[in-house]
């Protein structure tokens, strides 16, 4: 398997996707600290120019040539190099993309930015702002529940990136949410426990440097 660095930061779901995965399948991989909050580092023309244009992490490095960005992406790209969580056949990764897409979009592309918003936004939001994001959480993660109910794995009897991808923001503590998803979801909590007995499963914050808040820190030890 090649050397793998990924671009994260502890506080990030998107980049714990990837970080995640890395992780299942084994893969020799280290990651690059991001200073995301106090330096904006995204944000910088050197960053864009030179690790994505699109000013996102996570960014997969492999071999120190090629490079990745966007968690779906880099999933798919994983689970083809491992065989590992991938969708087989044309209706599996047809169904895969389409759960992929309604997470990034209506499932963790709602609870990163409340949660964002709630710990570490200044000045803070508006409340009607807060309760539309909480609106919208509310009902897609009703709509995930609803089909774990069903199965246990998103596609099925077994998990594919399309699981890995919604773990995303779900296994942050409920006191940086001010409200608990395994408690309001029983059967997405069933799911996380189902994701935490896969070989290789480990928590954001003890995967990606960033924790505690405002430090570089890797369970204890300072990363670049
Ligand atoms: N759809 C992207 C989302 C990536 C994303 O939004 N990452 C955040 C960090 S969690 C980011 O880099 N935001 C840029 C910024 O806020 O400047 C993915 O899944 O990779």
């Amino acid at each position: 398997m090649p050397d793998y660095q990924l671009y994260c930061f502890a506080q990030s779901g998107n980049a714990y996707r990837a970080a995640l995965m890395l992780n299942l399948i084994g893969a020799k991989w280290k990651p690059v600290w991001v200073d995301f909050f106090a330096g904006g580092v995204q944000r910088t023309p050197q960053f864009r120019t030179d690790i994505n244009e699109m000013g996102e992490i996570p960014v997969l490095v492999v071999d120190g040539k090629k490079r990745l960005t966007q968690s779906s992406v880099i999933l798919t790209y994983l689970a083809r190099q491992s065989g590992q969580y991938l969708p087989k056949g044309e209706d599996e990764e047809l169904e895969a993309l389409r759960w992929i897409v309604f997470d990034n979009q209506k499932t963790n592309g709602f609870l990163g930015p409340y949660r964002f918003l709630k710990n570490w936004a200044r000045p803070a939001p508006d409340q009607a702002v807060f309760n539309f994001l909480k609106g919208r959480i509310d009902g897609n993660l009703a709509i995930v529940n609803k089909r774990l109910e069903k199965a246990p794995f998103l596609i099925g009897d077994r998990p594919t990136i399309a699981d890995v991808s919604m773990c995303a923001y779900l296994f942050y503590p409920p006191e940086e949410y001010g409200f608990d998803i395994r408690k309001d979801h029983p059967a997405i909590s069933a799911f996380l426990d189902r994701m935490m007995k896969l070989p290789g499963w480990a928590h954001p914050y003890d995967l990606m440097p960033g924790y505690p808040f405002g430090t570089n820190l890797l369970n204890g030890k300072a990363v670049a």
